[in-house]
């Protein structure tokens, strides 16, 4: 019998800040576009979400602040109250199964397109600068519009959308919440200066461009312990349109990390390398050394398998790992990891939109038969 557990405390219990995880494996934020326009998510959700509760935690799939912070058709959104009742059936769901799960707050800034918008106007970013990337809309795949900047008077109400988003996941019963900061989405625009132009408080200076996010955590502290707050960060992820990475890396996330210290979040999450790509950095970029100025737990993520998550928390590298994609065929893959059970891996055409196709109908490995081995083999106890 392979029992993986002897060899890792990976499948042992974990603290990440105020939350308490059965393992140290946690199932990635995973994009799966199966709501309605109206952003509520459904049963197929919340079955989808139980199947998986065996992860230490869920992060759910990145959900839409606002109407203004929406950039793909048929994601999930945190901000009406239809949609609160619909992420309550997940998380009831997902708690009746045993499991812990977190909103991810989202807002995607520049990378939407005018009939994803309110009233069809541009999206918003931190400077009118577009991207080359495409996004998905009803219509099918686009490319996304031009954006209008932000006006600095405007940052207050944005910073209270994502404070009505966090108060919406409390009400909705989630665990906590994540601040996506990460993958060239509206907040990453502020800190990449790529991306961000501006010539107020917001730009400019590296204290400047990772202002908003340290603004957005402070004032989500208002409705969350800090214990319940995660930050995802992806300092070496290019925008879907190949937007560069930000000029000086390890100075602006350093910077940003630092500050971050202050507010004792529950943790730090890194995309380890390019989002859903490979996992090397560029040179002069050491993601382990700005972990390391991270004061609290960290959760790795990125292109991970059992082996290099057993290496890496071996070495005290991670607290925990994130899974995205193997989550997706691999309900059980806390229990296939720990068993050694092979991996079911799915078809791209599965990972968005559709039903519970691709989604809720992927099995749990067969146990059965380790199962009966295991009677076989282990020593009559008791
Ligand atoms: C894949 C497709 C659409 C969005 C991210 C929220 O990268 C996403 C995303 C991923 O963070």
């Amino acid at each position: 019998m392979t029992d993986n557990s002897t060899k890792t405390d990976l499948f042992s219990p974990s603290r990440l800040g105020g939350l308490q995880l059965s393992n140290r494996i946690v199932m990635a934020p995973l994009t799966r576009s199966r709501a309605g326009d109206d952003g509520v998510p459904t049963e197929l959700h919340a079955s989808y979400y139980a199947q998986r509760a065996t992860a230490g935690l869920i992060i759910a799939e990145a959900t839409n602040i606002s109407p203004q912070g929406r950039g793909y058709a048929l994601t999930p959104g945190i901000w009406t109250d239809e949609q609160v009742v619909g992420w309550k059936r997940v998380t009831d769901a997902v708690h009746a199964a045993g499991g812990k799960i977190v909103s991810q707050l989202w807002h995607v800034g520049r990378f939407s397109h005018v009939d994803l918008q309110p009233e069809g106007k541009a999206p918003v970013a931190p400077s009118a600068i577009k991207s080359e990337g495409q996004t998905y809309t009803n219509e099918g795949m686009v490319d996304v519009s031009m954006p209008r900047a932000l006006e600095t008077a405007e940052i207050p109400g944005l910073i209270a959308d994502y404070v009505h988003a966090a108060a919406n996941a409390k009400r909705a019963g989630f665990d906590g919440i994540e601040v996506h900061s990460a993958n060239s989405y509206l907040l990453d625009q502020f800190i990449r200066d790529s991306t961000n132009q501006r010539t107020d408080r917001y730009g400019g200076s590296i204290e400047n461009r990772t202002r908003l996010t340290q603004e957005v955590v402070e004032a989500v502290l208002g409705i969350w312990e800090p214990g319940r707050v995660g930050i995802r960060l992806s300092p070496t992820t290019p925008d879907a349109g190949n937007t560069p990475m930000d000029s000086t890396v390890m100075e602006t996330y350093g910077h940003l990390i630092r500050k971050l210290n202050r507010f004792n979040l529950a943790y730090l999450h890194f995309v380890e390398g390019s989002t859903a790509g490979p996992r090397a950095v560029p040179a002069g970029v050491d993601l382990d050394a700005l972990r390391a100025q991270f004061e609290g737990a960290y959760i790795g993520n990125n292109g991970y398998d059992l082996e290099l998550a057993i290496a890496r928390r071996a070495e005290n590298k991670v607290d925990a790992v994130a899974f995205g994609r193997p989550f997706i065929a691999n309900p059980d893959l806390v229990e296939r990891l720990r068993r050694g059970v092979p991996l079911t891996v799915a078809p791209r055409n599965t990972y968005y939109g559709g039903g519970a196709n691709g989604l809720t109908d992927w099995p749990n490995g067969d146990m059965s038969a380790q199962k009966a081995l295991d009677k076989e083999i282990l020593p009559v106890a008791n």
